[in-house]
């Protein structure tokens, strides 16, 4: 069917028919986000999903948006790994007169009108969020801390680190080293063995994610130390495995990234493929959490 941009061709069903690009299953985050999608962009909400994992490559991405664009979607959607190199394929998706919507990551394009809508949180606020709390935790002390960034070149990792460090600068607290662990636990682990062998006077962890905090976890606690007292950690997402170790004094503070973005994003496909106006930015709300307030909200986390 389809090959015409029409909703779906001879098959004569009416559902809009929708490609949607992930980024990959690095995280907890994620699992939730997929989740979310395929929850919400069902049959029996008139949607027709093609969902496709890029494992984290731009490559796997552009050519899974060249084939929802060869196939005649009636709308495509993605989540862009990293902000840049979105040129050619979003001028494809225009040309062939499909429209885009951007989920949870943002892109930078020299293309004009390349999207219709970009749901999803700040993530300048949320690593200022982190940043702040921070400074006034531990203001007067000189305190030493290091970074697990994100996936390098991805808009939550560029953002929560600038966000971070505005709302540090001028502290009492110290920028020492700073990685991406590529938004994975591995990887969290990994960098943060390379943090504990290189510098014996960390007081803090910045991690751009639950995950990469919970690998710092599996690494501290090997090298006889004691997270969340021996050294803090700070994360920002606030999944359940996440939000356990801050209800047992392992994280010391969440900052929530909202993963469920499948409703917004159904409310914008149904919008755009009847001709209505949408908002160009749909901004996620996030709370923020520590101890106890984790404690209270565990029991009724979906994710
Ligand atoms: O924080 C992280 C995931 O893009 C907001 O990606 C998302 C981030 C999220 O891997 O856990």
């Amino acid at each position: 069917d389809a090959g015409d941009g029409g909703s779906d061709g001879g098959s004569g069903s009416d559902l809009i028919s929708v490609g949607f690009s992930q980024v990959g299953a690095e995280s907890g985050w994620r699992s939730a986000n997929t989740m979310s999608i395929k929850d919400t962009l069902t049959e029996e909400n008139g949607f027709e999903l093609s969902f496709s994992d890029a494992q984290q490559k731009q490559e796997n991405q552009i050519s899974a948006i060249r084939n929802y664009i060869a196939q005649g979607m009636d709308v495509i959607a993605f989540s862009p790994v990293v902000e840049t190199g979105w040129d050619a394929v979003l001028e494809e998706a225009k040309g062939a007169g499909i429209p885009v919507v951007l989920t949870d990551r943002a892109v930078e394009t020299t293309v004009d009108d390349a999207y219709v809508s970009f749901i999803g949180s700040d993530f300048i606020e949320e690593g200022a969020r982190a940043g702040e709390w921070a400074a006034e935790q531990y203001d007067g002390e000189g305190y030493k801390v290091v970074e697990l960034q994100g996936t390098t070149g991805s808009a939550p990792a560029i953002d929560r680190q600038e966000g971070f460090a505005g709302a540090i600068e001028g502290t009492d607290l110290e920028m020492i080293d700073s990685q991406t662990g590529d938004f994975t636990r591995d990887g969290g682990k990994k960098v943060m063995e390379g943090f504990l062998t290189a510098h014996d006077d960390i007081d803090l962890v910045f991690a751009h994610n639950d995950d990469m905090g919970l690998g710092a976890i599996e690494a501290i606690e090997a090298a006889g130390l004691k997270p969340g007292e021996d050294i803090k950690i700070i994360t920002i997402d606030g999944v359940k495995d996440g939000m356990t170790a801050l209800a047992d004094g392992k994280i010391n503070y969440i900052v929530e990234c909202n993963p469920l973005l499948g409703p917004d994003l159904a409310e914008v496909i149904e919008k755009t493929v009847a001709g209505d106006a949408v908002d160009a930015r749909i901004v996620t709300q996030d709370e923020a959490f520590d101890q106890e307030g984790a404690k209270a909200a565990l029991p009724d986390r979906q994710y």
